[in-house]
């Protein structure tokens, strides 16, 4: 059911809201006085974020109208916010009339290298007749593989590789067009065409075990209501045909697509075409264990367009294009071709060290689009049914007649529809580019579920990965839907046991990791904090629950013995599989344990749920004790047989999982292994995002900002100096010095972007102090190495920002805090006789060890001057 969120004005004097009515209708003309649906009546609350909707349940194709008003702080109340309107898809497996459909005996073919068999795309139509004029029309459709649907020769929607990837077998999303506009009293028709995208064909290891893969299917709905308000709905069934001689001849995600003008079907999805020799599709019906619903979070879009920024001949026939970024989406072609050109696409991250593109990396995904052309012209073309990471393209098999051009080829960035919102700036341009790298990170892998990696034969969403980046990207982008949508995946991935899997959708098989499938705590936990949406608590808490239990079970006398990657890709590892870090598995999974367990305790006091907590806090502690005793000495330095590490300590002082006198003998041990490595991170997935918090909150931020500030390997700003666009996996995937790594080698892998939330956090200063920014904290750390910085975010309530600078030797800071919201500002005391002034007044503050306090600030702009800091 749906939630209610809304902004109070910004920039007015509105301060807080203090009541609301919200009232929901059949049609507008009913509101305010007269909803007919749900009248929340006046409500005392400063709620303005996911309000829940308590009215009669909504059913399917149900449309409500809804609007809002507000008192604020003086009792006022607003003028009714504008009217806003939900309309439910098809919400149940018995809404649907249509069958399934697909040609029959779809031809495979073998490609046995990877043993797996590929299916053509398929093209499927229908007629119908609409005898009055429409008032409105509706087409639900999903299938099983990816679609693109078209009625009387018009393109539907202009999403991208719909309907995105779920666990199929358990639930597909379904998608609402409205299609009021296409349609015509008359002849009409509808044709959709049909590939394989993550269904079937060759994806993901789990494939290759699969020995049954099932061809790709396709179902619609479409609902039509006359003026008079009769209804007509043309389903998907017997009556549509098929074919596979359509101009798409072959498409996969991995592989790419193989588009030959010589099967073009003039008009095939529009009226009047005679389909007489195609094949009578076969249907299925619904299977009612697969649920059909809506799909709650965007749709992949083509976001940007990039253009080529340098061009290079290679051969007489083959140039090399530069996008200048690394990207992920496809090339789109505009050339001209005569009769018979194959124009191939290969495409890559990287160039080799004779300046070819370098595909080593792609692992067995071929990543190579086909254009063929039918006759003399001059083609418009990208396709529809793969996607490329990449920031070179080569292109070979053009006619000698033409001299390429960099108009010839664009990028079209393609990933799922969100604005990117928030702003980092500094006065470091290396910072900045780590802030771009990190964005691509996030556009290049939000690719309706959370990637590791958009290039090579993997793309699976990764739990480990995604659990350390998701602060991140909650501040540069609203992904509240994304990953709850997801997360709603990971519940129907959960195994009987209540294992999570390490990969969700499920590819790896039925096995559990500790750090990874940690995410299950993690990610409900991070989304709720957040963005305050308690009902992500609510979903979640029992897959939190039963996770727990599982990694009990995992456990002897609160060891845990569970199963882990460990500290993936730590620098200088002495591991046999040097991919695996050097700290133990053993601390490494009980630490997580005991996490994963803190998060479930919170939730469940969140939820109100005492008995819970009270189980859950014991737990804990019962955990922390044995960690503590089994991993450290009365040195606190972790002790024989196991191995120290950075991240055996960032792991204890980042969970607290010690007593408070081991954690402040072990920072000493933590300073120490910092400085053995000569100021350097020794940190693979699991430690490198808890080192900021961890020198942060002990007090030893300046050493963070020598770590983050190195040039030299292993950091941030050394893969910067050997030209990274955006995150790679490993920090010397390439050197200038000694080229390519052996393995390991995506260029777009966002997992060490997890040192965006701090950015945000202590480098602008923005932070969440209450769930969801009710109370934000201001916290900036000016340092010596920036002279500024400034940062904004996109909150529920509105626009933060916060923006420090130097002036001689004055700081400057200005900072936003949204109406309803209120705020905590820390700053260094720089010196005591502080002269603040504060919108020109000069103001008291609290002190507080060495941070100067302002506390309890109401929404509004604030300039905070301070005098003589440095
Ligand atoms: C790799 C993935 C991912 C990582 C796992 C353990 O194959 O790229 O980033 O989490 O392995």
């Amino acid at each position: 059911m749906p939630t209610f969120s809304w902004k109070l004005p910004q920039d007015t004097t509105t301060k807080t809201q203090t009541a609301y009515t919200i009232v929901v209708a059949s049609k507008p003309e009913l509101l305010p006085n007269n909803p007919d649906v749900w009248n929340s009546g006046k409500v005392a609350s400063s709620q303005s974020v996911f309000v829940k909707y308590e009215g009669k349940p909504l059913k399917s194709r149900q449309n409500v109208f809804w609007q809002v008003q507000y008192w604020d702080e003086n009792n006022n109340p607003s003028n009714w916010s504008e009217i806003a309107q939900i309309e439910m898809g098809l919400l149940s497996n018995t809404d649907w009339k249509a069958k399934w459909i697909k040609i029959p005996n779809p031809k495979q073919w073998d490609t046995t290298r990877y043993g797996t068999r590929l299916f053509r795309p398929q093209y499927l139509r229908n007629e119908f007749n609409v005898a009055s004029k429409i008032k409105k029309a509706r087409l639900y459709i999903t299938s099983k593989g990816v679609f693109e649907a078209r009625i009387n020769g018009e393109k539907i929607g202009n999403d991208v590789l719909t309907p995105g990837w779920t666990p199929y077998r358990k639930r597909i999303e379904t998608l609402t067009y409205d299609v009021t506009d296409v349609l015509r009293q008359d002849k009409n028709s509808i044709g959709i065409v049909l590939a394989e995208g993550w269904y079937s064909g060759r994806f993901g290891p789990k494939r290759r075990w699969d020995t049954v893969i099932a061809p790709p299917q396709v179902i619609c709905q479409l609902e039509i209501e006359d003026i008079a308000g009769n209804l007509k709905t043309i389903v998907s069934n017997e009556n549509w045909r098929a074919t596979e001689k359509g101009l798409i001849r072959t498409s996969g995600l991995y592989d790419g697509e193989v588009y030959d003008a010589n099967f073009e079907i003039p008009n095939w999805s529009k009226p009047n075409f005679d389909d007489s020799t195609w094949e009578i599709v076969e249907t299925e019906d619904i299977n009612p264990k697969t649920q059909l619903f809506p799909k709650k979070h965007a749709t992949i879009k083509n976001r940007m367009t990039l253009k080529p920024v340098e061009i290079m001949q290679q051969e007489d026939d083959k140039v090399l294009f530069d996008f200048g970024q690394n990207m992920v989406g496809v090339v789109k072609l505009n050339l001209p071709v005569k009769k018979g050109d194959t124009i191939k696409l290969r495409h890559g991250e990287m160039l080799n060290s004779e300046g070819k593109l370098f595909t080593r990396n792609l692992g067995s995904a071929k990543a190579t689009d086909y254009y063929i052309a039918k006759k003399d012209a001059s083609i418009s073309w990208h396709p529809k049914f793969t996607f490329h990471g990449f920031r070179y393209v080569e292109l070979s098999g053009f006619n000698s007649a033409f001299k390429p051009k960099k108009s010839w080829v664009t990028g079209l960035v393609q990933y799922s529809d969100f604005e990117m919102e928030g702003e980092f700036q500094s006065s470091h341009p290396k910072l900045n580019q780590l802030h771009s790298n990190i964005q691509w990170g996030l556009r290049g892998n939000f690719f309706d579920v959370p990637l590791d990696c958009p290039q090579r034969s993997e793309r699976l969403g990764w739990t480990g990965d995604a659990q350390v980046f998701i602060p991140t990207s909650l501040y540069l982008s609203d992904t509240h839907a994304f990953w709850s949508a997801w997360l709603t995946s990971m519940r129907e991935e959960q195994f009987t046991n209540g294992g999570v899997p390490v990969v969700v959708p499920n590819f790896t098989g039925n096995f559990a990791q500790a750090g990874w499938s940690d995410a299950c705590t993690i990610v409900p936990w991070e989304l709720y904090f957040r963005t305050g949406d308690k009902g992500v608590l609510e979903d979640n808490y029992t897959m939190m629950k039963r996770w727990c239990s599982y990694h009990t079970s995992e456990a002897t006398n609160y060891i845990s013995h569970m199963s882990t990657v460990g500290d993936w890709l730590q620098p200088y590892s002495q591991q046999k599989d040097d991919r695996r870090g050097d700290t133990p598995n053993t601390l490494i999974s009980t630490a997580f344990y005991a996490q994963s367990v803190k998060l479930t305790m919170k939730a469940a006091e969140i939820l109100g749920l005492n008995e819970d907590k009270k189980y859950y806090e014991q737990l804990l502690d019962s955990i922390s004790k044995a960690f503590e005793n089994e991993f450290f000495d009365d040195q606190g330095q972790i002790k024989q047989p196991y191995t120290p590490t950075q991240t055996g300590y960032l792991l204890a002082l980042g969970f607290d999982i010690v007593s408070e006198d081991t954690a402040n003998k072990a920072i000493h041990h933590l300073l120490k292994e910092i400085e053995a490595t000569d100021n350097h991170l020794r940190t693979g997935f699991i430690g490198t995002p808890l080192l900021a918090p961890v020198l942060d909150k002990t007090g030893h931020s300046d050493k963070l900002f020598e770590i983050l500030f190195k040039e030299t390997y292993p950091s941030w700003f050394y893969s910067i100096n050997q030209g990274a666009t955006t995150m790679w996996e490993r920090w010397d995937g390439y050197t200038h010095n000694k080229g390519f790594a052996n393995r390991a080698l995506s260029f777009n892998h966002y997992a060490y972007g997890a040192i965006g939330q701090w950015m945000y956090e202590r480098i602008a200063g923005i932070s969440p102090l209450e769930a969801g920014y009710k109370k934000i904290r201001f916290a900036p750390m000016p340092y010596l190495k920036l002279n500024e910085a400034s940062g904004s975010y996109k909150s529920q309530y509105g626009k933060i920002s916060s923006s420090w600078k130097f002036i001689d030797n004055d700081f400057i800071y200005n900072i936003s805090v949204p109406p309803n919201t209120s705020a905590k500002v820390i700053l260094p005391l720089f010196n005591k006789q502080a002269n603040l002034m504060v919108n020109g007044d000069k103001v008291k503050f609290q002190t507080e060890k060495n941070s100067l306090i302002l506390d309890d600030l109401e929404s509004g702009l604030y300039e905070l001057v301070y005098k003589n800091a440095r």
